[in-house]
């Protein structure tokens, strides 16, 4: 059953055939991605209390279990079951070696277990990530929190929502009264973490301090959080597409600004992202932090 309603049915009704079967085509990707994700959120949830095996990838602050990688390859067969013609960007497929590639076909951006290490740790803040990107944009965003139930969705043009609700940001304009997200990330090198520690010092020290930063632990629900009005806004260097590609949707369908941390257009495969409540707040984060530059995706 859906939670996301149809506002478009009657200007479906109304456009030309083709542009009519686009519409149903994303009717159905939406429902399936939602479908999928839910299932996907039950499997997680059954093994949150139970111990895990945890594997290592590229440090030792870069963690994998074999959930997130039985629930990536159950999403990726439920896509490819139902739309064989459409590719795939999904988290663990690239740590095996599958290629990052994206091109304007439709493309799967999938993050089975966003917050991997917050599931280790039995830290309630867990999500499937799943988008569906057309012509390099995201056109369908489904965070779902599994542990929480907490789904929040957005199809490009409709609004965002959680759990059916409907979303929008907060009217934060500057950082001292805004609370922003951030994280730590799993490249800690000393000339790395020395300038995640000195943005977080710009933006919670005086002058202007901000009321506090938060890190949530996850990219995609950090980008659900700003778009619910939770927080004003996150920045992160190092993410990947798949952590971000779903929640950057909800954030811009809940009128919220997203781009590269330095106010330039985003780039998705860039591995970084600012997200914002409004630009004001984003121009002000811009000013007080210092980019860090990460191969791409
Ligand atoms: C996580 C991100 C988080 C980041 C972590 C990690 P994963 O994704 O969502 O924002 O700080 O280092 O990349 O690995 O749990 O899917």
């Amino acid at each position: 059953m859906s939670t996301h309603p149809r506002d478009e049915s009657d200007a479906a009704a109304a456009a030309p055939a083709a542009k009519r079967s686009r519409l149903e085509s994303v009717d159905e990707f939406y429902e399936t991605a939602v479908a999928v994700a839910r299932e996907a959120g039950a499997t997680i949830r059954a093994a949150f209390d139970k111990n895990k095996s945890v594997m290592l990838k590229s440090a030792s602050t870069d963690l994998v279990t074999e959930t997130d990688q039985k629930v990536e390859a159950f999403i990726i067969n439920s896509f490819k079951d139902k739309f064989p013609s459409h590719k795939f960007i999904g988290e663990e497929s690239v740590a095996a070696g599958i290629q990052c590639e994206l091109t304007d076909d439709p493309t799967w951006i999938i993050d089975p277990l966003d917050g991997t290490t917050n599931f280790v740790h039995r830290f309630p803040f867990v999500a499937v990530s799943i988008a569906l990107v057309i012509d390099k944009a995201p056109v369908i965003g489904i965070v779902y929190n599994c542990i929480l139930d907490e789904m929040y969705t957005a199809v490009r043009g409709r609004g965002a929502f959680k759990n059916g609700v409907q979303i929008t940001t907060s009217q934060q304009t500057a950082v001292n009264t805004a609370l922003i997200g951030t994280e730590f990330g799993s490249n800690r090198k000393d000339e790395v973490l020395a300038t995640i520690l000195e943005n977080m010092r710009s933006l919670a020290g005086e002058p202007n301090a901000a009321h506090s930063i938060r890190c949530l632990g996850s990219a995609a629900l950090n980008l659900c959080a700003v778009a619910s009005g939770a927080m004003d806004a996150y920045f992160e260097f190092g993410i990947h597409v798949w952590d971000i590609a779903a929640g950057i949707l909800i954030l811009q369908e809940a009128n919220g600004v997203v781009r590269n941390p330095d106010g330039t257009e985003l780039d998705i495969m860039a591995r970084r992202i600012l997200g914002a409540c409004t630009p004001q707040l984003a121009d002000e984060i811009t000013s007080r932090i210092k980019n860090i530059v990460t191969p791409r995706d």
